[in-house]
């Protein structure tokens, strides 16, 4: 095509424009090579993941340059540098753009985008390395940790996950994995765990080590967000499975040695029957009822339930749920599947039993719930609930359709909370509490600080906790606070204090019972921490 031509031939323009990119579009404001090269690597890094590598819009909105060049460069400068109420972060004002950055993003999506290469199996094969291969690991676990209460915690932008030690917070390693790791996740038995970055780097670490490390490592894309592993009786630990945002596929593996057998594209038609190019993988969950996993399709609103007992003789099921499918996670039960579709504002119920979908539920704008939180609502019943990206509100919906049918994929409260930009909910089936952050609101004081409800008061105002404050870091400056994670007893819950890169970052520990902060993690190697993992609680989807 004309755009993979540009692509292709971006180095040989004519002489005399030998510097300047040359676009198919000539109303596109001018470029040089390099500033194109430059903000493409910027695109692909800050704007990629709400905007898509072909700027056709997810979380974001599309930015084909029919839409940006009708805006024109003032305007763009002006939003990229300010941004948004609905969840465009403000890149000049926050300090993570300079002006010059800004106005270089705003000439660079009025161009025609690029079009990165395909991933093969091939291409996965020849990236793959097995560090320790299954003949030389441990038969059992050599190491003393008490590996269930383990926390795998992203750093973010060193490219590492550090293992800490629920009990004693020490840290246990800090192991080399992919950039800007999105996810960890654990194998059935919870031996291994996997790690995803966003550079689709998929890295598996052995928990029964002395010290647990990478035993193999695959590149399964360019561009990634997800991890899932086989949970059914009979495949404990033997099957893993990476979806891509970039090719829009996904991969089945070999739980053990990451050798790839089997990739399956996205692309094709979405729930309203239009062709879409790059529908990402978002979330993937495994089955507890089948040998299946589930697998979202974001932009064509597909939700995919593979069979993965015979790749050969692939048989999936494909759910019609709704267009821009995200994170999510189980009920209580681990029967239904309750997944976000965000610009959708709308969460999609799975029931994994069946094999269908239950109901899909109006919510508030732009619903993120993370995996979400359960517990018994005193007056409704079981419920699982979300907060939301583009509003204050917190939504509670009944999930027990046999003693509480009435309630049953509905919303049965909403709460108010802090603000919008809220990225994700927790609470644990030992606890009373449930904890919502506000990591992308525009105000500091508000993305600083949780809020937390009681659960068998929901009528009450949340108490605000300032858990920034609780870091004591002496660095001013953008500090977002974000994910709440329980430890496996369900008597802590965790926060990461997410600075810049070069400013010290931390892990709050605050105390469930109390909600005073009891304990302080800091260490020069904790860069960036963003996710946090708890062992036992992601391998059982205990939230
Ligand atoms: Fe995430 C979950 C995608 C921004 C931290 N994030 C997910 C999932 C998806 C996703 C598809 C669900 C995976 C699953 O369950 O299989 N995230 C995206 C994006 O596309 C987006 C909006 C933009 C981007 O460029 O990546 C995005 N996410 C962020 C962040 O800015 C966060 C805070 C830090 C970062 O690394 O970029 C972030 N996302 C997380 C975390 C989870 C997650 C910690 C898992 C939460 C959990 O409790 O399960």
């Amino acid at each position: 095509t004309a755009v993979q031509a540009t692509y292709e031939n971006a180095g040989s323009s004519p002489v005399g424009k030998a510097d300047m990119h040359q676009d198919i579009n000539p109303k596109a404001p001018p470029m040089s090579k390099t500033e194109f090269e430059r903000a493409k690597e910027i695109y692909f890094q800050r704007c990629a993941g709400c905007h898509g590598v072909l700027r056709k819009g997810a979380t974001g909105k599309a930015l084909t340059p029919d839409i940006t060049l009708e805006r024109g460069s003032e305007y763009l400068k002006t939003f990229i540098a300010y941004g948004s109420p609905a969840g465009m972060p403000n890149w000049q004002t926050s300090g993570e753009m300079t002006a010059a950055d800004v106005d270089l993003m705003a000439r660079y999506i009025q161009q025609t985008p690029p079009t990165p290469p395909e991933f093969s199996l091939a291409d996965m094969e020849k990236s793959r390395k097995e560090y320790v291969p299954v003949s030389k690991r441990p038969t059992k676990k050599m190491n003393k940790y008490n590996i269930d209460n383990l926390f795998s915690v992203t750093l973010r932008d060193s490219g590492e996950v550090a293992l800490i030690d629920g009990d004693t917070k020490q840290i246990i390693n800090i192991v080399k994995t992919g950039y800007a790791v999105h996810i960890s996740r654990l194998s059935k038995s919870g031996r291994y765990l996997y790690v995803i970055g966003r550079d689709a780097r998929l890295n598996l670490i052995d928990l029964w080590m002395e010290k647990p490390d990478n035993v193999a490592e695959i590149k399964v894309g360019l561009e990634a967000r997800s991890v899932e592993t086989s949970k059914f009786k009979g495949f404990e630990d033997k099957i893993a499975v990476a979806g891509t945002y970039w090719p829009p596929q996904f991969v089945i593996m070999d739980g053990d040695t990451l050798k790839p057998r089997k990739i399956v594209s996205t692309r094709g038609m979405t729930v309203d029957n239009e062709y879409h190019p790059e529908p990402r993988v978002a979330a993937i969950v495994a089955s507890h009822y089948r040998p299946e996993f589930l697998v979202n399709a974001k932009e064509t609103g597909k939700i995919y339930m593979v069979d993965y007992t015979d790749l050969s003789n692939l048989k999936t099921t494909t759910l019609d749920a709704a267009k821009f499918l995200h994170d999510g996670g189980f009920d209580s039960t681990g029967r239904y599947f309750m997944t976000a579709a965000n610009a959708s504002n709308k969460i999609a119920v799975v029931d994994t039993k069946e094999d269908k979908l239950a109901a899909l539920v109006d919510v508030g704008k732009t619903p993120h719930p993370g995996r979400g939180a359960n517990f018994v609502h005193p007056k409704f019943g079981p419920v699982w609930a979300t907060s939301h990206l583009g509003d204050e509100s917190i939504s509670l919906i009944g999930t027990d359709p046999v003693k509480h049918k009435a309630n049953a994929w509905k919303v049965v409260q909403t709460m108010k909370g802090q603000g919008g930009g809220s990225l994700f909910i927790k609470t644990h089936p030992k606890s009373k509490n449930l904890w919502v952050d506000t990591t992308l609101n525009p105000d500091a004081k508000i993305s600083q600080s949780v809020a937390v409800y009681d659960i068998n008061n929901l009528n009450a105002e949340a108490k605000i906790i300032d858990i920034a404050a609780c870091a004591k870091l002496t660095d001013d400056g953008a500090k977002r606070v974000v994910q709440p994670e329980y430890n496996k007893a369900g008597d802590e819950v965790w926060f990461s204090v997410w600075s810049a890169k070069n400013k010290e970052s931390a892990i709050v520990v605050v105390d469930d019972k109390t909600r005073a902060c009891k304990t302080v993690i800091k260490d020069k190697r904790l860069i960036t921490p963003t996710g946090k993992f708890n062992v036992y609680n992601t391998q059982h989807d205990v939230y």
